[in-house]
């Protein structure tokens, strides 16, 4: 198991539109992620700064990084690109995050 934590950011007022459409996620792509060996999948937010904290489990041997070639990642990209920060091709701009402490 491998476990990995990044930001994500929201552009200014659309937190509650954020939350609307993860509480309505696609069931293709929770189908696609859980695929990919993701879960446990949380995201939390900062709702004064808009900042997205997000945290994944992956299986050993997971195909997280095969994710933005799928048309269904691509389609919920260009969707949520209205409500953050993104690249060029619709991904959100992800920050990783370095693990410093941890308790078991
Ligand atoms: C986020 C963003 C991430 C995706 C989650 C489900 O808004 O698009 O890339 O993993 O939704």
């Amino acid at each position: 198991m491998e476990e990995i934590a990044f930001t994500m950011q929201l552009k200014p007022g659309n937190l509650a539109e954020y939350e609307r459409r993860h509480n309505e996620i696609w069931p293709e792509l929770t189908e696609a992620l859980q695929a990919a060996g993701i879960y446990d999948y949380s995201i939390y937010v900062d709702s004064a700064s808009g900042t997205l904290f997000a945290v994944q489990k992956r299986t050993p041997g997971h195909t997280a990084d095969e994710l933005p070639t799928l048309p269904i990642m691509q389609k919920w990209w260009a969707y949520m690109a209205d409500l953050m920060e993104t690249n060029p091709d619709n991904s959100p701009v992800v920050k990783p995050l370095e693990r410093l402490f941890y308790q078991a």
